[in-house]
């Protein structure tokens, strides 16, 4: 049996810190990243044989839990015809109207391989559209890690303590401006002296990277309304929340229609994929249609769009968001409860499927509030947890996802693995 600590150190040796992406490497928790043999529902299993519920589920893609039958008997069949063709298909089509169909602002989507890619193509295509530079996106959201939006992004940024990377060429982060998450008057000040210079805003309309942040009541609304009024385009970020929240996303969910929307993680079920889309009028500027330049050999990769067709074909099944409602309820009231009983004052932040424990007293909407969490606790809450059998993400400024996979069992058992993680958390 090959041991976690053993392919670490191997890893170390041929991949930068051991880990293709920074958080993995529990460094904001100590400890040794536990390597992944394989996962069923809502379990994964490391290497050394031991199970985990998995409240990571792949960072928010696995919306039907791991290794969903026919998500994967979706993709056996689709790779048997063909893994890549360079070449359009039927399949790009069926998810674009799916898509489409859904999101009531996309009147047109173009896919792409991640986040990442679907942020800085949507940006391009603001800027085309307004022919101007300037970007507000807002402290603690993370939109990928392209040049432009990497200044105080949440997610590994956040975790790692640092307000940006070097590297960035300082002409390209002149033209980035960051304001504080939730504070309406900031916006509204910024915007209304610099609007000429404003291609666009991005944001994530419900923020799941410096842990799970909610917008305040009319927050999102006043964005709407103030970049519609100057002339700016906004752009939703919904790369993790889109059909996480409800069948679409979370414009749907509080009637706002964006300009752009970037998408990702679940429209492909699993399999590396992103897109953005939105109005007609930008998106008609996207080559070939338009001069806006974006291409890629593997954007509407097979195996992704079919795994996203699947997915989304189950999640339009009645009752299934109402069925992660429930558990996302569940798990809150047993914490809550559990924080109460042991007269601890954490915040709970939780919307549908989507929750964090943040190891602060104070209310958390913002950046600097989520930044207040004592993150010595969260790692030895995190590392009971983990021992206990229960994989919660590597660092406090993430998010816990539940998927329908998960059983009431398996938010039972966690809630009173979390009793015991939490009362036997020790000053240091
Ligand atoms: N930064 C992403 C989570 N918000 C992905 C982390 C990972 O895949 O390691």
């Amino acid at each position: 049996m090959k041991k976690n600590s053993f392919l670490f150190k191997e890893s170390e040796k041929y991949i930068p810190g051991g880990v293709n992406s920074p958080v993995r490497a529990f460094k904001a928790v100590g400890g040794t990243p536990v390597f992944i043999s394989k996962a069923k529902g809502s379990k994964i299993y490391s290497v050394e044989g031991k199970a985990y519920i998995d409240y990571v589920c792949s960072w928010g893609p696995l919306i039907l839990g791991h290794a969903d039958k026919m998500v994967v008997n979706t993709i056996r069949k689709t790779a048997g015809d063909g893994t890549s063709f360079g070449a359009p298909t039927e399949r790009e089509l069926e998810l674009a109207k799916l898509i489409c169909e859904s999101i009531p602002s996309m009147d047109l989507v173009r896919f792409v391989n991640s986040g990442t890619e679907a942020v800085m193509s949507a940006i391009r295509a603001a800027r085309a559209f307004t022919a101007k530079d300037k970007i507000i996106k807002f402290n603690g959201c993370y939109h990928g890690h392209s040049d432009s939006v990497l200044s105080e992004a949440g997610s590994g940024l956040a975790t790692f303590g640092v307000p940006s990377s070097p590297g960035v060429p300082l002409n390209t982060v002149k033209d980035t401006i960051s304001l504080p998450y939730n504070d309406i008057i900031a916006f509204e000040k910024t915007i209304r002296k610099i609007h000429d210079k404003i291609a666009c805003v991005i944001i994530e309309p419900v923020a799941g990277n410096m842990g799970l942040v909610l917008p305040k009541e009319g927050y999102l609304k006043k964005i709407r309304e103030l970049t519609q009024k100057y002339k700016v385009v906004l752009i939703f970020d919904e790369v993790i929340t889109g059909f996480r929240l409800s069948f679409g996303g979370v414009s749907g969910l509080f009637g706002i229609k964006p300009d752009l929307t970037c998408l990702g993680k679940i429209i492909g079920g699993g399999l590396p994929v992103g897109a953005y889309g939105g109005k007609e009028e930008i998106m008609k500027l996207i080559a070939p249609r338009g001069p806006v330049y974006k291409a890629g050999t593997l954007s509407g990769n097979p195996l992704a769009i079919s795994a996203g067709i699947a997915t989304l074909k189950k999640l339009k099944v009645k009752g299934f968001y109402e069925d992660l409602e429930k558990k996302g309820k569940l798990l809150e009231d047993g914490v809550r409860e559990n924080l109460r009983k042991l007269n601890l004052g954490y915040t709970y932040n939780r919307l549908g499927s989507m929750s964090t424990l943040f190891f602060t007293n104070q209310v958390v909407n913002d950046y600097a509030t989520a930044k207040s969490s004592d993150i010595s606790f969260y790692a030895q809450y995190f590392n009971t947890m983990l021992k206990s059998g229960v994989y919660l993400p590597p660092s406090q400024f993430e998010v816990y996802f539940i998927s329908g996979a998960h059983t009431y069992q398996d938010i039972e058992k966690t809630v009173k693995i979390n009793y015991l993680a939490l009362r036997g958390l020790k000053k240091k």
